[in-house]
């Protein structure tokens, strides 16, 4: 038996859950999503996702054809029909079927999809021992170009830096921006710790805005720590005490080397490993 997926308003078998060749999210990439965990059988941070898949829709000039009530409930329908008490939702939304040809005139019918899902983690060796990251050669989208704080179906920038970490046999990659600051990961935000002071680049780096981020954030200032947006470069990076990555898939995980640099004494930081706890405290309470 397979899952059950939302498309076109309704709740199909996965089987049944196709969509035309000629979607302009297939042709061209055309489209946005949000990747959102559910804990306990509850819906993580639904709001802020909801919020954000709405705001990267309206910068490509995409109308959701779901007002967002509905769409929050089009995602608890897909959770329960798929019994799910912790899992992984997908939700994306493409431009709809259309010509050949980039005109959105010519297209119609935005299709709407929900996959919940199970959801597969790192392994827990990953988060006692940390992990290892390169930079990429390839840099994050210059945000006149294509602004990374659209969580766009186009995704073939990551993937580029992707590729080049997977070559080096790491899991994840650093992304610079054209002005060579440090933005963020493949698909996870970057953190250092230095001094004490909890440290990430802004949003004008050029980075999406990860919701994992900001929950971080608030949980680090709420534990007292110093928490500074700011602009960083890999030499901030390579003498961090610490450094950590947050995602929705990912958590919180410790990063325990830099291109052959190792990070602090080489061990996941105790500041790390704090926001961690609280983090799974927050995310396994019910709360
Ligand atoms: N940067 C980028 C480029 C991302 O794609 C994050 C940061 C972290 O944001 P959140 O809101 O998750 O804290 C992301 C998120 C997937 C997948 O299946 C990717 C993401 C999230 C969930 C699933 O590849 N990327």
């Amino acid at each position: 038996m397979g899952l059950k997926i939302y498309l076109a308003g309704k709740i199909v078998d996965e089987a049944d859950a196709k969509i035309s060749v000629f979607d302009h999210g297939l042709l061209y990439g055309d489209g946005v999503f949000e990747g959102i965990r559910i804990y306990g059988g509850k819906v993580f941070l639904h709001h802020p996702h909801i919020d954000r898949l709405y705001e990267s829709a309206k910068a490509i000039r995409l109308t959701i054809p779901l007002k967002p009530a509905e769409m929050i409930a089009a995602v608890e329908a897909t959770v329960k029909a798929n019994n799910l008490t912790d899992g992984y939702v997908r939700l994306v939304v493409t431009r709809g079927a259309g010509s050949l040809g980039l005109d959105i005139r010519k297209t119609s019918n935005p299709q709407v999809i929900i996959i919940a899902d199970t959801i597969s983690l790192y392994p827990p060796e990953t988060y006692t021992k940390g992990m290892h990251l390169v930079t990429a050669s390839t840099i994050r989208n210059h945000s006149a170009a294509l602004s990374p704080r659209i969580k766009s179906l186009n995704y073939l920038n990551n993937i580029m830096a992707r590729i080049e970490g997977t070559d080096a046999g790491m899991v994840e990659a650093l992304m610079l921006n054209h002005k060579g600051e440090v933005a963020e990961c493949t698909g996870d935000n970057i953190f250092i710790v230095k001094h004490g002071v909890v440290r990430t680049p802004s949003r004008d780096a050029g980075i999406l805005e990860g919701i994992t981020r900001n929950a971080v954030m608030d949980l680090a200032r709420e534990a007292g720590y110093r928490v500074e947006e700011c602009s960083l470069t890999r030499h901030d990076l390579y003498v961090a005490d610490e450094m950590f990555l947050t995602g929705t898939a990912a958590e919180v995980v410790a990063v325990v080397s830099l291109d052959g640099r190792s990070i602090g004494n080489g061990e996941p930081g105790p500041i790390t490993r704090n926001l961690l706890a609280l983090f799974q405290k927050l995310t396994r309470s019910g709360a």
